[in-house]
């Protein structure tokens, strides 16, 4: 394992040079390879050669989500189809998902990032790790699995939900690390409450949780109920998936596995790169992926780089914890939501009105989705039945779309308060302390 664990101790200048030839070798195969950032950088009339020092980076243009949309699903690819190995995929702002391709070598960078977030939060090959991330097209379970993997550890493929079943092999199999979204492990905490398992009394001994922002409120429930070390990770599809970044012991910011993706903080409105140390847009730059590299991609979390020396050791640069992002996105349950699907999904069913409000709230900390939507004036003179059934409609739509289960109200027309504004889309009672 020692090979991994030095990556994230290399001194600063060493990494810079190694950094700077990286992203250097990466404009260059874009200008070369994809033709979206070939006109993109004529447009702003810079060439691969005008990167010379890291700082060159930022007269070179940035990436936005749209901008998956408009090539879905494989048109930003820098390499032949042939090439491509998986492809995952996540929430667009439309119907839509964002899809995403590796090669066979952005898959081992992948597993290395994720096996060396398992390190920083303590985790060893000595472990056994229960990867409770659903697999599939989200990046959470293959993640963290390839992660645990390549770490050596022996990896329990259990996925997303079945309280009781994760549970009983935490307790059965000797679980030690635990990879979930924080709110599923709370929900999980609860449980073992209800059928009297005191999950101090169990082997768990780590927590790795992300895809969500969780408070450090929750990390003190977290540890304090279960006697376990409670982690973040973040990450993103368009970048990899889980394991850009994780918060070592020290718990102050975690650190981004910079030899692989390169951080900036921009002025969210304004898009200019921020002074060191300051809050703004987190922007991520893949310097080693081949399938789909992509350059300055504007992620909408908001954070700050750290580069005060870590009481770790490690040299990697942190980022704080994200607490909010600079969009409308939201996370239930740990799936990503923008209201605008919701509306391309309501838009689709006959009967009702493009009028809608999300109300999100947090019942034990398991967030519940209501979708509140006006129905034209005929549904109400129908008979009961009829309403029944279009609300069991959107319902199923919602859960095969956007995969979450959400409560759906219908309501007279003219129910959903007007604004003569932007509309009030989203009603969000989770208070984020
Ligand atoms: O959520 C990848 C992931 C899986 C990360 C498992 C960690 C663990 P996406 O579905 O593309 O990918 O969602 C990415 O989720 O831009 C953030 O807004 C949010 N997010 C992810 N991790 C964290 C975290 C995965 N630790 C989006 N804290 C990101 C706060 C997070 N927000």
């Amino acid at each position: 394992m020692n090979d991994l664990i030095l990556k994230d101790f290399v001194d600063r200048k060493a990494l810079e040079k190694i950094q700077l030839a990286r992203l250097q070798d990466t404009v260059t195969r874009l200008y070369e390879n994809v033709e979206f950032y070939h006109k993109a950088f004529d447009e702003k009339g810079v060439k691969p050669r005008d990167l010379v020092t890291l700082a060159d980076l930022a007269k070179f243009p940035t990436t936005i989500k749209t901008d998956l949309r408009d090539h879905y699903p494989f048109g930003l690819l820098a390499v032949p189809q042939k090439d491509i190995v998986r492809i995952h995929a996540s929430s667009g702002t439309t119907g839509k998902p964002t899809v995403v391709c590796y090669t066979k070598k952005d898959i081992e960078i992948w597993a290395e990032t994720m096996a060396r977030a398992l390190i920083c939060g303590g985790a060893t090959e000595d472990d056994i790790i229960q990867v409770g991330y659903g697999y599939g097209l989200f990046t959470g379970g293959l993640g963290a699995h390839y992660g645990a993997e390549r770490l050596g550890a022996s990896v329990i493929p259990m996925g997303g939900g079945s309280t009781e079943k994760q549970l009983m092999l935490i307790r059965d199999f000797g679980t030690t690390v635990i990879c979930c979204t924080p709110s599923f492990f709370i929900h999980l905490i609860e449980e073992a409450e209800k059928i009297g398992l005191d999950l101090h009394d169990t082997k768990l001994r780590i927590g790795v949780f992300g895809a969500e922002p969780w408070t450090e409120g929750m990390r003190d429930l977290i540890q304090q109920k279960t006697g376990i070390k409670a982690h973040d990770v973040f990450g993103l599809s368009e970048i990899m998936g889980p394991g850009v970044a994780m918060d070592c012991e020290a718990h102050d910011g975690l650190h981004i596995f910079e030899d692989h993706y390169y951080p900036e903080i921009l002025n969210p409105d304004t898009g200019e790169v921020m002074p060191p140390g300051e809050e703004g847009e987190l922007t991520l730059t893949t310097i080693t992926k081949e399938g789909m590299p992509l350059l300055r991609y504007r992620t909408h979390d908001i954070s700050r780089l750290i580069y005060e020396k870590c009481s770790c050791g490690r040299t990697l640069v942190r980022m704080e914890k994200v607490r909010r992002r600079s969009d409308d996105m939201l996370i239930i349950r740990g799936v990503n939501l923008f209201p605008s699907q919701v509306e391309s999904v309501l838009l689709t069913v006959k009967g009702v009105e493009p009028h809608y409000q999300l109300v999100v709230t947090r019942t034990k900390a398991m967030d519940e989705l209501e979708i509140k939507v006006e129905v034209q004036p005929a549904m109400f003179q129908d008979a009961v039945k009829g309403l029944e059934q279009l609300r069991a409609e959107i319902g199923n739509h919602i859960k095969q779309i956007i995969g979450l289960n959400a409560k759906i109200t219908l309501v007279e027309p003219g129910t959903i308060e007007r604004s003569s504004g932007k509309a009030k889309r989203v009603i969000d009672l989770r208070n984020q302390k």
